[in-house]
């Protein structure tokens, strides 16, 4: 059964003399395993969990309650830390007019496959087809013209949580790619490309923190090839993610410098403050909920979803375990007041203290959801003023004595998130692979690796790359120019070309 709730044939049970209806229990778990069929186990995972449900157009995915607190811790992050830089919110509208999405026609044109268009208001035909953002440059950026006029208007950031939607025809898989998703955007534009720079850096380094610190997921920071950047811009920074499952190295967000391309386009212009017409310098950035698949994909496991306890809805849950001769009063009333002194102290616990499921049909079931700690207490606990806690990520059992209850909670949370990301990295570096000769390329690539090669950096090369990579898997491409550069010694060759070798770069299948 796929939600994992209990049916509806019910059973009479007489407790305490009071007739009760008792829901049968059924089955939870998931059918495959992670390691055995690592795209099904992923379906399995995030519909069992609680976080997706399918939906009747394909590639959208309904975010449930259990997905949506997650995106609002990362959020409340984020948001307070582009504050502090005097990034400012705002809303721009879900239509674009055909005219401006085409004045970028250059760029756009790769993209015009995916944008989706209203046709029609009821039965009629509009005059002129609408369509909706793909992203928000067109829409924007014709206002940012409007708005700046001298050196004082700069500069101008401003950032917008919304939708986007995007046509993909390949594949949709929840949060991984999908035909709407949410997002934030940022658009800056200043006077000089020194603050430009500046920025994107700082961005990224937001990025790095809300995958490491929040989602216990290792990236790599770094710099993406000319193939690889956003055709619009001057170039792209992005922090890369892998999923050791699949082998493939996965974008996790991007921070671009788009230089003055877009000023030219719109006639971004501004009097500097020597009196002279100049043209601004402009960034965008952006994360979404993609980065939620990807914390499902490195942490999740053969029980279900594993949540680190910074972005985790509820971080405690806890269950009575309640035996006939016990006074079960007293025990639903401990794992109350437990509840209590841990929301006091700023957790997110709750109890689950429904009648109509057995202990172990309540830990597989929170299991499966990814609670990071749970606290058992049963007749004994009660008796030796203790609790008993079961970490998600390793299972490990620890008798807790209620007297000092909050310090040993917050130091088995903050441990459980720092074991995840430990994990986590481990896991990804023992999949990098460095190849410094075709040869040793193509048999990390078949062995699914991350791969890291000196390179002579250019795009034919990379083109070339593809090429003799294509496949039924997918072709290799670059992922990056890792910011930390390992030592190049000077007569280093390009793995592919024989070329000298310019800058180590990250390669590999991905999605
Ligand atoms: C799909 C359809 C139309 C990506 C698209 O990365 C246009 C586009 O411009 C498109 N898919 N892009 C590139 C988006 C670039 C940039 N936009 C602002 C970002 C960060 C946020």
């Amino acid at each position: 059964m796929a939600g994992g709730k209990a049916d509806n044939s019910k059973s009479k049970a007489n407790t305490k003399g009071k007739e009760k209806e008792v829901k049968k229990e059924t089955k939870l778990g998931l059918s495959v395993k992670k390691d055995d069929n690592f795209g099904e186990w992923y379906s399995e995972v995030v519909v069992n969990g609680e976080m997706i449900e399918y939906y009747d157009i394909s590639g959208c995915y309904i975010l449930r309650p259990w997905t949506m607190s997650i995106w609002e811790v990362m959020q409340a992050f984020f948001d307070a830390e582009i504050k502090k830089m005097n990034i400012k919110n705002c809303y721009f509208p879900l239509f674009v007019s055909p005219g401006v999405l085409q004045r970028e026609k250059d760029h756009i044109e790769g993209f015009a496959p995916e944008v989706a268009w209203v046709t029609k208001s009821g039965n009629s035909d509009l005059d002129v087809p609408i369509a909706i953002r793909p992203t928000s440059e067109t829409v924007m950026y014709p206002y940012y013209s409007k708005w700046i006029r001298g050196h004082r208007d700069l500069p101008l950031k401003l950032n917008q949580w919304c939708n986007v939607v995007r046509w993909e025809f390949s594949n949709p898989t929840p949060f991984i790619r999908s035909r709407e998703f949410l997002w934030q955007e940022g658009h800056t534009a200043f006077a000089s490309k020194t603050e430009a720079d500046a920025e994107v850096l700082e961005i990224l380094e937001l990025y790095r923190r809300v995958y490491e610190e929040f989602l216990a997921v290792p990236v790599i920071k770094g710099q993406k090839s000319e193939l690889e950047k956003f055709a619009g811009g001057l170039y792209t920074t992005s922090v890369e993610a892998f999923i050791p499952n699949s082998g493939r190295g996965i974008q996790g967000a991007t921070s671009h410098c788009l230089g003055q391309n877009f000023a030219k386009m719109f006639e971004i212009n501004f009097e500097d403050d020597k009196g002279e017409k100049a043209m601004v310098w402009q960034n965008s950035w952006a994360y979404s909920t993609r980065t939620i698949g990807v914390m499902v994909m490195v942490h999740g496991d053969d029980k279900g979803l594993v949540l680190p306890p910074k972005v985790a809805a509820l971080q405690i849950i806890v269950t009575p375990v309640p035996y006939k001769d016990a006074n079960t009063q007293a025990i639903l009333d401990t794992c109350a007041a437990t509840v209590s002194t841990l929301n006091a102290a700023g957790f997110r616990a709750e109890a689950d203290l429904r009648d109509n499921y057995s202990p172990g049909w309540k830990y597989s079931h929170w299991e499966m959801k990814g609670v990071p700690l749970r606290l058992e207490i049963g007749p004994k606990d009660l008796e030796k003023k203790q609790v008993r806690a079961v970490r998600r990520d390793n299972f490990a059992k620890t008798d807790i004595a209620i007297d000092g209850l909050v310090e040993k909670v917050k130091e088995m949370l903050d441990d459980i998130q720092q074991s995840l990301f430990n994990s986590a990295k481990l896991k990804r570096d023992a999949c990098v692979v460095v190849a410094k000769t075709w040869g040793e390329f193509a048999e990390a690539l078949g062995q699914k690796k991350l791969i890291l090669a000196p390179w002579c950096n250019e795009e034919e090369v990379e083109k070339d790359v593809k090429a003799r990579t294509k496949g039924d898997m997918g072709a290799a491409k670059s992922l990056c120019s890792p910011f930390d550069q390992p030592e190049l010694p000077e007569d280093t060759l390009c793995f592919a070309s024989g070329k000298p070798a310019k800058k180590w770069t990250y390669w590999g299948r991905s999605y």
